[in-house]
């Protein structure tokens, strides 16, 4: 069974409307696609709303922050206690270190994480030109220090506690795909598999998702769990996000790395399975006739194995 969890946050990025994502995802039919492809599907509801508020000398609306992504690493955990496969649909992209960190404290360190986005998402505090915490989950969850003193650093810290006691995010176990926004300081975190647009453009979609299946058996990953920001798309066809970068995947780019994904999976040979996924960064204040929900709707079905003739479920 699969729990749909929404995580109505936005405080942390660079412009608010992501909170309503879930809502979004919702009205363009993320449970009712799933279930008309076989899969059973509860929806969990959302996670509390938060309120603005920022200490004196911290990082901005951090004390909601910390709520939600403990709060998150929580409702996964009790989803996998439960035996079902957590969908986290955001909301911004920082609540979904909480998430992961459930994923590694309930299967251990093998699991490995990709991370379709146009940003690497690996900035610490000291190394953010834009201080948003929605730039930093990667760098949360791999445990890199702050790179700063006071009470950023303290912040960073409790941050760090309230990813709980599992293994931390091996950098070397992290994938990323459809990078080209990357910060100069982000590069040398880019350890694991590092796919970007010109990679996509150079070899297409079927080389990089099996340049993508070799490492994950490489590098013995044992599970994978899937962050998919929606600004990996190409801004034409998916405006609704708060920091669009041009030049993004496309309608059949997308479809077919998330058919690919799932062939992926069902392969007898396959020696990793599906932790979980997260859609994030949906904006419904910025899109066109939700478009950019939608789209999310239809990639999901790909990703569960619709394709254009049926389904292969
Ligand atoms: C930039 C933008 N690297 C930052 N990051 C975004 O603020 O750290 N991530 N937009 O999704
Ligand atoms: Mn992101
Ligand atoms: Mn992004
Ligand atoms: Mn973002």
């Amino acid at each position: 069974m699969i729990d749909v969890i929404g995580v109505p946050f936005d405080l942390c990025g660079s412009r608010p409307g992501c909170a309503l994502g879930p809502a979004a995802v919702r009205y363009a039919g993320l449970v009712e696609t799933l279930q008309g492809i076989g899969l059973e599907v509860r929806d969990c509801g959302d996670m509390p709303a938060m309120r603005p508020e920022t200490d004196e000398d911290g990082m901005r609306n951090f004390p909601p922050l910390l709520e939600t992504v403990r709060g998150l690493r929580k409702a996964v955990y009790k989803t996998y206690l439960e035996g079902n496969l957590p969908i986290v649909v955001g909301g911004e992209h920082t609540v979904v270190a909480g998430a992961v960190a459930a994923a590694l404290q309930f299967h251990g360190e093998d699991v490995a994480v990709l991370w379709i986005d146009a940003h690497a998402d690996a900035n610490t505090p000291g190394s953010s030109a834009s201080g948003n915490l929605h730039g930093m989950p990667i760098a949360a969850l791999a445990g890199l220090p702050s790179g700063t003193e006071g009470k950023v650093d303290e912040e960073w810290n409790a941050l760090q506690e309230a990813l709980g006691s599992g293994p931390r995010l091996s950098l070397n176990r992290t994938a990323w795909y459809a990078l080209r926004d990357v910060d100069p300081p982000e590069v040398p975190q880019l350890q694991g598999l590092a796919l970007t647009m010109h990679d996509i453009d150079r070899h297409g979609v079927v080389n990089t998702m099996h340049t993508l299946d070799r490492w994950l058996r490489t590098i013995g990953a044992s599970h994978l769990w899937i962050s998919f920001d929606v600004d990996a798309l190409d801004p034409i066809l998916a405006p609704g996000t708060g920091t669009a970068v041009r030049g993004g995947l496309t309608y059949r780019e997308a479809h077919l790395c998330a058919e690919l994904l799932f062939e992926m999976m069902a392969a007898s040979d396959c020696p990793y399975r599906l932790a979980g996924v997260d859609v994030v960064e949906t904006n419904p204040l910025v899109d066109a006739n939700n478009a950019t929900a939608v789209m999310v709707v239809e990639w999901f079905a790909s990703l569960f194995g619709k394709t254009i003739l049926g389904s292969r479920r």
